[in-house]
């Protein structure tokens, strides 16, 4: 059975988006006309933070989180989930202002989210207890899944780094390093936001990790993703490096509680 979605917020964050943000605003409000939207903007020196003041005043579903100075996407998104939570929104929406998730896809994802599947969809990583999704991932690597006008070496960092991510975490998800998603509040709520020190691309998959460690259950619907057409990328190597130190170090963490468990039980069961 379907309920709907109930209140949605799109979080949009943006650093120098200036040439795309007007187009995925537009896109976004025209295919999921009930969600609101909150762009949240690090002070971007080319006046994104002014264009998007200047669509909420003449939106008033569209609002704006300026921030001091740029801090990162993570940080951006924990500003922008506090904002909702503290709204009492029901789901909280990822996406990138650059083109890349399109907002035509987005009510797929707030199905997936407000469906209660008997089995997790084809393709789909399901980690949790209860029957419904507690984190949707519109995912570029599952079956039906695609990426558009990538250079070859973006796809095999992108899967290098899933393969990874599940070898590191056993976390049984094709694409933890995607950004557009769907949260239930209720999830978000669960979690220590205030814990999250991610940057980078190692925020998705920090999220990831801790809604299915708090028994949440993770799903892919498959997505395109498509290649940024203005404006510049952010990635850098200091991202991609502090997503392979700090999966490295969780992995680690985890092998050891995984060991320290196995010590303890061997320990209980002896004669
Ligand atoms: N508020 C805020 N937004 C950011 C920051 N860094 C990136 N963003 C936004 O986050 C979204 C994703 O950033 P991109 O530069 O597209 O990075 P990416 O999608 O990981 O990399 P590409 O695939 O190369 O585009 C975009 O909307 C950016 O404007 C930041 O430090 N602060
Ligand atoms: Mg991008």
């Amino acid at each position: 059975m379907n309920d709907g979605p109930g209140r949605v917020l799109v979080v949009v964050p943006t650093y120098d988006e200036a040439l795309t943000l007007p187009g995925t605003l537009a896109r976004l409000r025209a295919a999921v006309p009930a969600a609101d939207v909150l762009v949240v903007d690090d002070a971007s020196p080319d006046g994104t933070g002014d264009l998007a003041d200047t669509v909420a005043g003449r939106d008033a579903a569209v609002h704006v989180l300026h921030r001091a100075g740029k801090e990162g996407l993570g940080a951006a998104y924990v500003a922008g989930f506090g904002w909702a939570l503290e709204r009492g929104y029901d789901v909280v929406v990822e996406m990138d202002a650059d083109g890349s998730h399109r907002p035509e896809e987005l009510p797929r994802l707030l199905d997936a989210l407000a469906a209660a599947p008997a089995g997790a969809p084809d393709g789909a990583a399901s980690a949790g207890r209860s029957g419904r999704a507690d984190l949707v991932i519109g995912s570029r690597w599952v079956p039906g899944g695609e990426v558009e006008n990538w250079p070859w070496h973006r796809e095999v960092l992108s899967r290098g780094g899933n393969a990874y991510v599940r070898l590191a975490l056993g976390l049984r998800l094709r694409d933890a390093t995607a950004g557009f998603r769907a949260y239930r509040a209720d999830a978000l709520r669960a979690l220590d936001l205030a814990a999250v020190e991610s940057h980078g691309y190692c925020f998705q998959v920090d999220m990831a990790w801790r809604v299915a460690r708090a028994g949440g259950r993770v799903v892919e619907v498959p997505i395109t993703f498509v290649e940024r057409t203005a404006g510049r990328s952010k990635m850098s190597r200091a991202i991609v490096a502090e997503a392979l130190w700090k999966v490295t170090v969780w992995g680690a963490r985890r092998r050891a509680e995984q060991l320290a468990s196995f010590v303890r039980r061997g320990r209980t069961h002896r004669p």
